[in-house]
């Protein structure tokens, strides 16, 4: 079956009634499929929207997912009303005929649709006036739920930000070796092992309740925050697959991973990968100005602690993707997985060497 024909199956099943006129991939999500699509109406009225086909190979369970999305729309629209600003800074997604927020087709395949907000999901961002603005949305984000009890939601991947099994896993890799990748890829391994103390700490504080569970996005890379492309303002947070129960410091965390690097995740001239101070200290105000009027202080202590282990824990998974054969992440080219991975180590090495000025940076914020 072809992507218009599955389009229009489920164009019948939302109502969406009209003549396709554009059906583009959109490339930039390493997980799931999503599709730009334009309809003309009968009454030749322009429509646009985004299908997205939800990779039920990494989300098992994705109807896990839509009950996460239902759960947090509900509480901010019970809490500041259903049209409010707060409410439309989330994406949400339409309901088919049958009042569900997502369609199961015949074929097995998991369905979202979304009308099509404007607006730019940057790949880099060099502008510390933007920077500033996305660490408020996230800060933000785990703000607005803050008071959302967290045992209501689903974890839609378990032991997400594990950071210890996600280390357990790539050892297993690395002795498995299934595809002969190890022998090129040495001296990548022993980064994870040489520093492997880094795995424990956060999980370690969490088990012990040093940190509370919050509310999390877990996947705060800045191309899943919608920018006006006019205003530069931040007009919604997208992607809420990962959205469970987490640590404040994993959002941060990831979050100034992609912020805060002077480089695309990927970039294969590792001279041009390092943690930025300027891009560091404007998403880091940005966050932790809005954040602090829910963070502990060990939370606030453990934020630049989230942006090293995410670095380290990113690398080790684009690595055992690598050494298992290029199976959970999309590539676009032989060795792409390789290439992230090593880009994350340079930067998790940068963090190691400025840590002490990060930790400082986000304490000055939150005074
Ligand atoms: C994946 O598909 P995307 O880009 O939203 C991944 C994140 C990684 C990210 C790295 C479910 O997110 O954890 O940080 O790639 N999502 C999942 O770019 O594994
Ligand atoms: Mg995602």
């Amino acid at each position: 079956m072809t992507i218009t024909t599955k389009i229009r199956e489920l164009m019948d099943l939302y109502g969406i009634d009209g003549e396709i006129m554009v059906c583009q991939r959109n490339e930039s999500g390493h997980i799931n499929d999503t599709y730009f699509v334009v309809v003309r109406t009968s009454g030749l009225e322009r429509r646009e929207f985004i299908f997205q086909r939800v990779n039920t190979a990494v989300f098992t369970e994705p109807c896990k997912i839509m009950h996460n999305i239902a759960c947090i729309t509900a509480h901010l629209n019970a809490k500041y009303g259903a049209k409010s600003k707060e409410t439309t800074e989330i994406m949400s997604y339409l309901s088919n005929q049958n009042g569900k927020n997502y369609t199961h087709l015949s074929d097995g395949s998991f369905w979202r649709v979304n009308a099509f907000v404007d607006g730019i999901a940057y790949d880099q961002i060099d502008d510390p006036s933007i920077l500033h603005d996305t660490g408020y949305m996230f800060g933000h984000f785990q703000n607005m739920l803050s008071d959302l009890d967290t045992s209501i939601l689903e974890y839609t991947i378990p032991d997400f930000h594990n950071t210890k099994k996600r280390f357990e896993a790539f050892d297993a890799k690395v002795r498995e070796d299934p595809n002969d990748r190890v022998r090129r890829t040495e001296k990548e391994i022993a980064f994870f092992y040489d520093n492997h103390e880094i795995a424990d700490r956060l999980v370690n504080l969490q088990n012990t309740g040093a940190l509370p569970l919050r509310v999390t996005h877990n996947d705060t890379k800045y191309n899943n925050m919608l920018v006006d492309a006019i205003t530069k303002e931040p007009v919604c947070v997208l992607d809420l697959d990962t959205v469970m129960p987490g640590l404040s410091a994993h959002d941060y965390g990831d979050a100034i991973r992609c912020a805060a690097n002077t480089s695309v995740e990927d970039e294969t001239d590792l001279s041009r990968v390092r943690l930025d101070k300027t891009y560091f200290e404007a998403f880091t105000k940005g966050f932790v100005t809005e954040a602090k009027a829910f963070l502990t202080p060990a939370e606030v202590d453990s934020l630049a602690l989230g942006a090293l282990t995410i670095t380290y824990e990113l690398a080790s998974r684009f690595l055992a993707d690598y050494l298992d054969g290029d199976n959970y992440f999309k590539i676009s080219r032989r060795h792409h997985n390789l290439e992230r991975a090593r880009c994350q180590i340079r930067l998790a090495e940068d963090m190691m060497t400025q840590y002490d000025y990060m930790c400082n940076t986000v304490k000055r914020y939150y005074q």
